[in-house]
């Protein structure tokens, strides 16, 4: 008898453990779920049109793309398919490039791989020799493994795969993740753990991480990772170093993904044994091009340098009386002979100059327009201060209209909660792509300027600063995943809705039941919003508490530095609040095209959104919908909170719908964001209050803390910092 118990309970604990680990798993798995089909009219329309994979095509993502559609069918349609490596029978799915193709059906795609660039794909119902297949193609291999990712994705939401009639191609070139990872393997910025390369391991041991963290990329069309932190070492260019990245190139490569490094500007002098690195130096350009070739030498498709030069004590050209064109250009031209590219960061301002920091890069960059030598994109963040839960577009979007310009969006969170608040962040990048500069008329949106058909751009690009940590869910956050999968959708076509995207995410990776999309589609789309909300409301920026970012910190003034001191932002007085950029003040607006300055130069046109982005006013200013400005910003804190309560309602009610471990994991977090969001919300009135000298108004919760209690708050180990 006892025996028995002892079985029964040792079978309980086994069922225990495999349960866990699958629900482990699924947090590790992203998107890529590949669930079973619950649905039977639709399983049955899959199951009926596809019998079996026929691969063509020899190389290693040919294989990948094969191997890739096995694992997903067979999971989604609990049915082995035949692979085989010749056309026969009918109703199969036909992999291959074009060149691979047999002649019949060379001839039935010919003019769909007219419409598709290198990087595209076509997916097609045909017919031949009276039997119907689905064909995967593309000029290239790498393009079939994209339209293969593409179909999966259908299945995975199941959608129809009848009359499929599909051309797409990326419409960016270079859609690449900037990993602000450091050499001893912390993230700056980063709250998923600690970095996925393993430096010390490598190159002979590559970690399973590398070939899946390469095939969530390729899934979404990310072509390009920058393995390093911006804020370089040197050392990432030294041999020992290079033969690991080495490695990761070989491992990322037939999964289409170039690997690129950062530049340390000073790398000559700290590695190379010069004495200057002034790129007007002759041994400087020289050394510069000698660790070019070997670096090509050993990855001969490497993608270029990253460089973040003269900003937050970086060292650049300007530390030798030169410019940014001088630097790059010289940069450009070691790496020019092997086609790579170099991304120059315009995010620079100085302690020096008195100007507004908004405007200090385009101050600086715009006059160099047409300057730079053609394999030079220059790097722009989605706004002109720091990636902030809101920011208006950053001006130089359009004003440069003889250099290509790419976007720098943030997906790690340092602005907005860290991993633990649940923010839908292509909400945010949308707001952005989708603004109007008006540089060649109404309808010049950031989009056309970012995938160069404003201009005519050489060529293209958007980075994305990475949130991808060693955490067993890769990025801290269940939900911040989702933020990975829409930056590389949004890489892949800028004029997608975030709605969509929310929607293929959500199926892709939790359930197709609709009684579970449409509420937590809704939570994901107004999270943005939310976060704004009790945080940063009206156009208020850059309040988090300093040198972290963690939580609110309105009141910190002791900074070196005026610029980061968040009383330079809010610029709170008895008068009012809000940064007068508009020409009675900084005249920031001036660097727009004169429609939207004229649009935020005034303060009755000025979209409340922006409002204290722009204005400075007063505290009894009334807003649209009657309420004094004081009123209506602790109503708009209150909001925040609410929000949160009911995100928390809503995922309250999902339980049945997803895994157990997922759940508990969301729920958890969701918690923490309504403590934390109260907590910015009574950091915040308590601090504005002392100059506003109001009541709340009627329906803000009253602090439970005094002001000095969340002033007397420290967090030393804060991550990320
Ligand atoms: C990598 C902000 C961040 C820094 C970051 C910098 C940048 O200032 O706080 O951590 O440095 O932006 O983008 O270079």
């Amino acid at each position: 008898m006892r025996h028995t118990k002892k079985t029964l309970l040792a079978f309980v604990i086994v069922l225990f453990i495999i349960s866990c680990s699958s629900w482990a798993q699924k947090d590790y798995k992203l998107w890529l779920q590949y669930d079973k089909i619950t649905n039977s009219k639709i399983r049955s329309e899959y199951t009926t049109s596809i019998t079996g994979i026929v691969g063509l095509g020899n190389s290693e993502t040919s294989k990948i793309a094969v191997k890739e559609l096995e694992l997903g069918l067979n999971s989604m349609l609990e049915k082995k398919l035949e692979v085989k490596s010749k056309l026969e029978g009918q109703n199969t799915l036909v992999v291959g490039a074009q060149s691979a193709l047999n002649p019949e059906l060379q001839k039935v795609v010919a003019s769909d791989i007219t419409q598709i660039n290198e990087e595209g794909f076509v997916i097609k119902s045909v017919t031949v020799n009276n039997a119907k297949h689905i064909v995967i193609t593309g000029k290239n291999d790498v393009g079939v493994l994209y339209g293969v990712y593409s179909f999966l994705r259908r299945i995975q939401t199941n959608k129809s795969i009848k009359n499929l009639e599909i051309t797409e191609s990326p419409k960016i070139n270079l859609r690449i993740l900037n990993h602000w990872d450091n050499l001893d393997r912390t993230i700056e910025r980063g709250y998923a753990g600690f970095s996925l390369w393993n430096w010390q391991k490598l190159p002979d041991f590559i970690d399973q991480r590398y070939i899946d963290y390469a095939r969530a990329n390729a899934s979404i069309g990310i072509n390009g990772t920058v393995l390093t932190n911006v804020n370089a070492n040197a050392l990432i260019l030294t041999p020992q170093y290079l033969e690991k990245v080495e490695a990761l190139a070989n491992v990322f490569r037939p999964y289409g993904i170039k690997v690129y490094l950062t530049a340390r500007f000073s790398a000559p002098v700290e590695i190379g044994g010069l004495k200057t690195a002034d790129p007007k130096d002759t041994a400087v350009a020289n050394w510069w091009k000698d660790k070019a070739k070997k670096i090509y030498k050993i990855i001969p498709d490497f993608g270029g340098f990253l460089v973040k030069a003269n900003s937050e004590g970086q060292p650049g050209p300007q530390n030798y009386g030169r410019n940014h064109v001088d630097g790059a250009n010289m940069l450009a031209d070691a790496v020019a002979p092997f086609g790579g590219v170099i991304m120059w960061r315009a995010f620079v301002y100085s302690e020096h100059d008195a100007n507004d920091r908004a405007k200090q890069a385009y101050a600086e960059f715009q006059p160099y327009d047409g300057k730079f030598r053609d394999n030079v994109i220059v790097q722009v963040k989605n706004g002109a201060i720091d990636f902030q839960p809101r920011e208006p577009f950053h001006p130089l979007f359009g004003a440069m209209q003889k250099t290509p310009i790419m976007m720098e969006f943030q997906i790690t969170q340092e602005y907005l909660g860290f991993s633990t608040h649940l923010v839908y962040l292509p909400q945010l990048f949308k707001e952005v792509l989708d603004s109007d500069t008006y540089q060649k008329g109404k309808g010049s949106t950031v989009a056309k300027v970012v995938d160069g058909s404003l201009y005519n751009a050489k060529f293209t690009g958007i980075a994305g600063v990475s949130n991808i940590g060693n955490d067993l869910n890769w990025t801290g956050h269940p939900f911040a995943q989702a933020n990975w999968y829409g930056f590389g959708r949004l890489a892949w076509n800028p004029y997608l809705d975030s709605e969509t995207i929310a929607d293929e995410w959500l199926k892709c990776t939790f359930s197709n039941d609709e009684n579970f999309i449409k509420p937590v589609k809704e939570m994901m789309i107004k999270s943005r919003e939310t976060v704004v909300n009790y945080m940063t409301p009206l156009g208020l920026h850059h309040i988090m508490d300093t040198g972290h970012h963690y939580g609110p910190g309105p009141w910190v003034a002791n900074l070196s530095r005026p610029e980061w001191n968040p009383v330079y932002y809010h610029k709170a007085d008895k008068n009012g609040i809000g940064f007068d950029r508009s020409k009675t003040g900084t005249n920031a607006t001036s660097q727009y095209t004169p429609e939207i300055e004229k649009l935020f130069d005034n303060v009755a046109t000025c979209p409340e959104k922006d409002l204290l982005w722009f204005h400075h006013v007063s505290w009894d200013y009334k807003l649209k919908n009657g309420q004094t400005l004081w009123n209506g910003l602790s109503l708009k804190y209150q909001e925040g909170v609410d929000q949160v309560k009911e995100m928390q309602n809503i995922w309250n009610k999902t339980e049945k719908y997803v895994d157990g471990e997922r759940f508990k994991e969301v729920q958890m977090l969701l918690e923490i964001q309504y403590k934390e969001a109260k907590w910015w919300r009574d950091a915040c009135l308590l601090y504005f209050q002392q100059y506003s000298g109001k009541e709340l108004p009627a329906g803000v919760e009253k602090p439970t803390q005094t002001l000095e209690y969340f002033q007397s708050l420290k967090f030393p180990f804060a991550p990320g910092n």
